[in-house]
């Protein structure tokens, strides 16, 4: 299949308006790569699994939810969190286990319908983890999955500790597109997210008091210093009197908060017709600081906030509220 051909053959099996934006659906997950069918064997490498190796329906067919952090420890204590929360019964004598301990790239736990993965931190290592979990949810059969980013940023104009949910993501220029070097050409591929779960989440989120959450858009960088205005990097070539007319500038412009991997999730959750979600706790108000100097226990509250807010929606959709 020549590269001309596969935007006719991605095409097929989803739903398309005219600005090009899919909708997600529920139904089985898909991949939408011809060549995977006629693969032996396909190796998730970096989850240490495989359709061959693993009875991957067994072990994941009743996936419906995949939550997704930075962190492997967060994510960890996430599957913990997520036990009591569900009331998940762990058969007597086991216990939870990092089921990609094999690989010690990433960490992937499971508690009943919900799936904890760690992503690390930016697009290349996001990206590899999503195309094997989607690829891992495909071979189990799974359907009506839905997914979510939890994790941190930097606000802007916003009290730290403020949860976003993110409705568009956008890079450094304010596109709403990721932009990827295939085969020596540069692919577009655009990063919409579902409104409708945006604003049921922040429904849920609205419940808790102590905090506020608001819906807004995210920019996602290549960087944590330079490329989100920081001088506090080992390089930096504006002044303070730059770095904030670019805060600013992209403040008007509705950017609410700013992280490293929101461009990535959502263009590959759009790509495969996935319903999708993002929500970040702020960890510092960049109008007024770089650096991040909440307590380590602060922090670990802001932390979870995302994680209780997905938690709600999770028991919600379970029936267990
Ligand atoms: C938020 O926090 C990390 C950088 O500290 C990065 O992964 C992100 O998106
Ligand atoms: N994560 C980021 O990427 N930026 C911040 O400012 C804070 C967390």
């Amino acid at each position: 299949m020549t590269m001309s051909e596969y935007p006719r053959f991605m095409d097929v099996d989803v739903d398309k308006d005219i600005t090009g934006r899919i909708t997600p659906r529920d139904g089985p997950v898909t991949v939408r790569n011809p060549h995977i069918e006629s693969l032996p064997e396909d190796v998730l490498y970096h989850l240490d699994l495989s359709d061959k190796a693993n009875d991957l329906p067994a072990m994941f067919g009743d996936v419906k939810f995949v939550c997704f952090g930075g962190s492997p420890n967060r994510m960890k204590k996430f599957a913990e969190f997520m036990v009591n929360e569900i009331k998940y019964k762990i058969p007597a004598g086991l216990q939870l286990m990092n089921i990609s301990h094999g690989s010690d790239r990433y960490v992937l736990y499971k508690v009943g319908p919900v799936l904890s993965v760690s992503h690390g931190m930016g697009i290349p290592s996001l990206s590899i983890v999503f195309h094997e979990v989607l690829k891992l949810l495909y071979h189990a059969n799974c359907t009506d999955v839905k997914m979510f980013r939890l994790g941190t940023s930097g606000g802007l104009g916003l009290e730290p500790g403020t949860v976003v949910i993110t409705d568009a993501a956008v890079d450094g220029l304010l596109r709403p597109y990721m932009e990827v070097a295939t085969l020596g050409m540069v692919l577009q591929h655009p990063a919409f997210l579902d409104k409708e779960l945006c604003e049921e989440i922040l429904e849920i989120a609205n419940q808790n008091e102590g905090y506020n959450s608001v819906i807004g858009k995210t920019m996602c960088t290549y960087d944590f210093y330079e490329g989100q205005a920081r001088l506090d990097g080992a390089f930096c070539d504006f002044t303070a009197e730059d770095k904030m007319a670019f805060l600013k500038r992209i403040h008007d412009r509705g950017v609410k908060n700013i992280e490293m991997e929101s461009l990535c999730f959502a263009a590959m959750a759009h790509r495969a017709a996935v319903k999708s979600a993002i929500i970040c706790c702020t960890i510092v108000d960049r109008l007024k600081s770089d650096q991040i100097t909440a307590t380590h226990d602060t922090l670990e509250e802001w932390q979870m906030r995302p994680q209780k807010i997905i938690a709600q929606y999770i028991r919600k959709q379970m029936g267990l509220d």
